[in-house]
């Protein structure tokens, strides 16, 4: 298919042109410049949410419910997956998968899984441009969903206007929590399985980081200061999904009245030619010659011979 019939069908919010749309950026097909280029104009409407948080927390089972409320109230949603685990990706029990295929068959939601494979930047770049890509295709919403153990939650927090952090009562999810770093990236936070035991002594928990790390708390507010909080849910109950898109509404109002919502995008789009023009360069710079000479000299590098930084400025010069 042509980029411009394509791209006509992607304004059409035609679900197989956005699929395709995706693919072709994901690849990095030679269309995918043109295409991109095609829906520029079209970008800065969706409101992108980043929900990270362990394996198991709940995230795709309150992403799907969030989905569901939106769209119910006239909204259109589309999720991208990046969570091997997801029941969006596969990895999960038959009975997700097919209420994830049940979630897919409304016409106003739409969803996607992508893989993880590539260097994280990569995936934050990808990521993004399938958000560009759905952003075009009319979506209200589009939330990112991924697994808080490592870099990519960093990055998806990098692609988000609001980052949500689920966690659940579960031992210890708190300090692992922040230990990964998910303190500072969350927006707010879900304390989801608050059906579960120990949920007042996590929400407890949750607070104390909280007050330490935003000691503005508590005292007179500043209100270009955001001070982030706690929601409970039961996502598996839909209980907690309203108060959810509250908190997601608040923390957009509060950008926009701030005139922060402008800068933080700009931030993200920094980044991500950052991203591609660091790829670029090392793509291109790693050639048969070059590298051969590397493999060559490391042997002197082992025999103190030559200095790895010396082996790196010859590479380069
Ligand atoms: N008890 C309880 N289970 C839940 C709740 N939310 C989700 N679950 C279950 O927890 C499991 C993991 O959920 P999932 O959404 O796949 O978690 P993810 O890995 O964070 O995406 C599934 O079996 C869900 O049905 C909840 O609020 N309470
Ligand atoms: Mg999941």
């Amino acid at each position: 298919m042509a980029v411009t019939d394509l791209v006509e069908r992607l304004f059409e919010s035609d679900k197989r042109a956005v699929a395709r749309a995706i693919s072709a950026v994901e690849d990095q097909e030679n269309d995918h410049l043109k295409l991109l280029t095609s829906i520029q104009q079209r970008l800065g409407r969706a409101y992108r949410v980043g929900v990270t948080g362990p394996p198991g927390a709940g995230k795709s089972t309150l992403v799907s419910k969030l989905a569901r409320f939106l769209n119910d109230g006239g909204r259109r949603v589309a999720i991208i997956a990046v969570d091997p685990t997801s029941p969006f990706t596969g990895g999960a029990l038959l009975g997700d998968r097919v209420r994830m295929m049940e979630l897919s068959s409304r016409e106003g939601i739409f969803v996607r899984s992508m893989a993880t494979r590539g260097s994280l930047g990569g995936l934050s770049k990808t990521t993004q441009l399938a958000a560009d890509v759905l952003d075009a295709a009319g979506y209200d919403y589009v939330f990112m969903e991924t697994v808080g153990v490592g870099q990519s939650e960093l990055d998806i927090a990098e692609a988000a206007d609001t980052t949500v952090v689920v966690l659940t009562p579960e031992s210890g999810d708190s300090v692992q929590a922040m230990k990964a770093g998910l303190m500072e990236i969350a927006d707010f936070f879900v304390l989801n399985k608050a059906d579960r035991p120990g949920v007042d002594q996590s929400y407890n928990a949750i607070s104390t980081i909280l007050q330490i790390s935003h000691p503005q708390m508590g005292e007179e507010r500043d209100s270009e200061i955001w001070s982030p909080f706690i929601v409970k849910a039961i996502a598996s109950e839909n209980r907690g999904v309203e108060e959810v898109v509250k908190g997601i509404e608040k923390h957009h109002n509060y950008l926009t009245s701030t005139n922060k919502l402008l800068p933080r995008r700009r931030e993200r789009i920094r980044n991500v030619v950052l991203d591609i023009v660091a790829e670029k360069l090392r793509r291109s710079f790693w050639n048969e010659a070059r590298l051969a000479e590397l493999e060559g000299k490391l042997d002197l590098v082992l025999a103190n011979k030559l200095s790895a930084i010396q082996l790196a400025e010859d590479l380069t010069r």
